[in-house]
């Protein structure tokens, strides 16, 4: 058989699991994961490499609609970039639900686009007879090439949906060396670690004000020195980040540096400031400089 390449967009509302399958999909931890909506704010490419197939995943972030800020709107244009640049799209829902922001997640995706349906989380699902109506269902949305029910948690399915992939990727060789796992840098991933440690941490609105810009990151041996600032709109917003006596802002930082310790494989100093920058989730000068615009 010929050898196929391709890239893989995965997209959907948000908390259907994409960023998890990524990982699962790609064995290792690339995109971080929270129980809270919007987690993920880049695409993230996660690259697996098989004798026969080189998929190029791509994780989005998952944008509800009528969302007005600055931000927003950059992160829905670029979901809209990935889903219509793909060779494939793996539109990503949640076992035995699919409502408005579903159904508007899947109306961004272009029409003509090889659409696969992923059914995740079933293991979730008690009673498995209740999955062949909600595929029924879901079948008449949208002419779908596939649509495969799998669990990003326990790994279920995912060579059924690796197959299923391949199986509508262009013919062509490696676009990428075969030892390559994404085509973002480290740098990238401290920001990254840090994020998720505030969306794990912090209440309600709080995560959706924050945003982590690395100041410097520089090798120095075998140590990587990192320097990070977290961005707040409020002083208010500081100090619950900073905790009593900074023993919050500690935690996170310490919990951090030990997923970044064992991604590298070295040892990481991660130094962390907080700063107020006021409304920057609609500031298109902070947006650029976060790399947003
Ligand atoms: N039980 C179960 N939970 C899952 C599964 N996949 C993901 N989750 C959980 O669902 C939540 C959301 O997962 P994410 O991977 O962050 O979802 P996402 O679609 O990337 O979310 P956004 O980035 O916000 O769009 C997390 O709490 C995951 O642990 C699964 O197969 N089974
Ligand atoms: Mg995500």
């Amino acid at each position: 058989m010929s050898h196929r390449c391709g890239t893989v967009a995965l997209v959907g509302r948000p908390n259907t699991g994409k960023s998890s399958l990524l990982n699962r999909l790609v064995g290792e931890k690339l995109s971080i994961v929270s129980e809270r909506p919007q987690t993920t704010r880049h695409l993230i490419t996660g690259i697996l490499t098989r004798p026969d197939c080189q998929y190029v995943f791509i994780d989005s972030p998952g944008n509800p609609p009528r969302l007005k800020s600055v931000l927003h709107k950059a992160l829905n244009r670029r979901v809209g970039e990935a889903a219509s640049q793909a060779d494939v799209v793996l539109f990503v829902v949640e076992a035995l639900r699919f409502g408005p922001e579903d159904h508007a997640a899947l109306g961004r995706i272009p029409a003509g686009q090889h659409v696969v349906a992923v059914v995740n989380k079933i293991d979730m699902v008690r009673r498995r007879s209740d999955l062949i109506p909600f595929l029924e269902r879901l079948s008449k949305t949208r002419e779908f090439s596939a649509l495969v029910p799998v669990s990003a948690k326990t790994g279920k399915n995912m060579p059924e949906l690796l197959r299923v992939i391949a199986g509508a990727l262009p013919e062509g060789p490696a676009a990428y060396p075969v030892d390559q796992l994404t085509d973002r840098d480290e740098r990238f991933f401290a920001s990254e670690a840090l994020r998720e440690k505030l969306f794990e941490t912090l209440g309600e609105e709080l995560p959706y004000r924050c945003e982590v810009a690395i100041d410097s990151f520089k090798e120095e041996g075998r140590l990587r020195r990192i320097e990070a600032t977290i961005l707040v709109e409020r002083d208010s917003q500081k100090a619950i980040i900073l905790g009593k006596g900074g023993e919050r802002l500690k935690a996170m930082a310490t919990a951090a540096r030990k997923d970044l310790e064992r991604l590298f494989e070295g040892k990481v100093y991660l130094g962390v400031w907080v700063k107020v920058r006021r409304a920057w989730t609609d500031d298109a000068r902070v947006l650029r400089q976060l790399g947003y615009e």
